[in-house]
C-alpha cells in the first residue's frame, strides 16, 4: 500500500501537465516532507535536459524558509536547473537569475541584448537583429536560451511554444497575432505597457520580437534547426 507522499511522488512524473502542477502545489503545503519529496525529485531528475516540472519545484523550494532547503539548493543547483551551455562564451547566468524572480520584463530585454551578444560586436551595437544573424546561431544558445524561458514559466513561455502555436495554424502570421496577444483586432499591443508580464499571459506571449521590421527575424527564430535537430 502507497503512503499518500509515494503517491504523490509518483503523480510529479504524471504524462498530465496541469497533474504535475497541481502536485506541486499540494507538497508544497505539507512542510519538510513535501519538500523532501521534491528535492528528491530534483535530484533524481536529468540534469543535461531539466524540464518546466523541475523548473517549478525549484522555484517552490526557492520560496522555503527552511535552511536545510536552501543549503540543499544552493549545494546541488546553485545558479538554478537550467545548465547554460553556449558555443560562444555567452554568459547566461544573469538571464537565469532574472527569470528566477520571475522579472519576465528585464528577462525579455535581456534575452535581446544576450541574442545581439551571441550575434557579434556590430549587432550589440546595433541593439536589434538580422534574420541572417539569427540564421547563423548555434542550435545549442538558441536551446539554452529556449529552455531558460521554459522551465522558469510552467512551460508557457520559449520560442519553441511560440514553434508549435505558429505550426498549429499552419505558419500564417496573422492567426498568430492575436493567440499569442501581440495584436487584438487591427491594433498592436503596445511594447512595454500592454504586454503581460507574468504567468497569466497567454502561451507563448513571450519572449518578444519586435516586429517593426517585418517577420524574418521571427521566422528564422521559429524555423532554425534547433528545433529540428
Ligand atoms: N512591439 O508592437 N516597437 C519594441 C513588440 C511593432 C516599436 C521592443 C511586439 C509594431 C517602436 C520590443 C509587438 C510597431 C519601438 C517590441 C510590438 C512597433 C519598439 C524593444 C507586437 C508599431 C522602439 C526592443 C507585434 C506599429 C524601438 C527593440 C525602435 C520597441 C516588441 C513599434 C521587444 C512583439 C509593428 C517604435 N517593440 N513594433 O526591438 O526600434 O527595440 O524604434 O511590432
Amino acid at each position: 500500500e502507497l503512503t499518500d507522499l509515494e503517491q504523490l511522488s509518483t503523480a510529479l512524473s504524471s504524462p498530465n501537465g496541469k497533474t504535475q502542477l497541481k502536485t506541486i502545489e499540494t507538497l508544497s503545503t505539507l512542510g519538510s516532507s513535501g519538500e523532501q519529496v521534491l528535492m528528491d525529485f530534483l535530484v533524481k531528475g536529468d540534469r543535461r535536459h531539466p524540464t518546466w516540472v523541475q523548473g517549478t519545484a525549484f522555484l517552490k523550494l526557492k520560496k522555503s524558509e527552511s535552511a536545510a532547503v536552501q543549503e540543499f539548493l544552493s549545494r546541488e543547483f546553485p545558479q538554478g536547473v537550467v545548465p547554460l551551455n553556449s558555443d560562444r562564451d555567452v554568459d547566461y547566468s544573469p538571464l537565469q537569475a532574472l527569470l528566477i524572480e520571475q522579472k519576465f520584463l528585464e528577462g525579455d530585454r535581456l534575452t535581446l541584448l544576450k541574442m545581439c551578444e551571441l550575434a557579434g560586436e556590430s549587432a550589440m551595437t546595433r541593439k536589434w537583429l538580422y534574420f541572417s544573424e539569427v540564421n547563423q546561431f548555434p542550435r545549442t544558445d538558441l536551446r539554452t536560451i529556449n529552455t531558460l524561458w521554459l522551465v522558469y514559466s510552467e512551460g508557457k513561455f520559449g520560442f519553441s511554444v511560440q514553434r508549435e502555436i505558429w505550426l498549429s495554424l499552419g505558419k500564417d502570421w496573422d492567426k498568430l497575432w492575436p493567440k499569442i496577444q501581440w495584436r487584438t483586432g487591427k491594433t498592436w499591443t503596445r511594447y512595454p505597457s500592454e504586454f503581460i508580464w507574468d504567468l497569466t499571459a497567454p502561451k507563448g506571449h513571450l519572449p518578444l520580437t519586435n516586429q517593426l521590421r517585418g517577420v524574418r527575424v521571427i521566422d528564422s527564430l521559429l524555423s532554425h534547426p534547433a528545433w529540428t535537430e
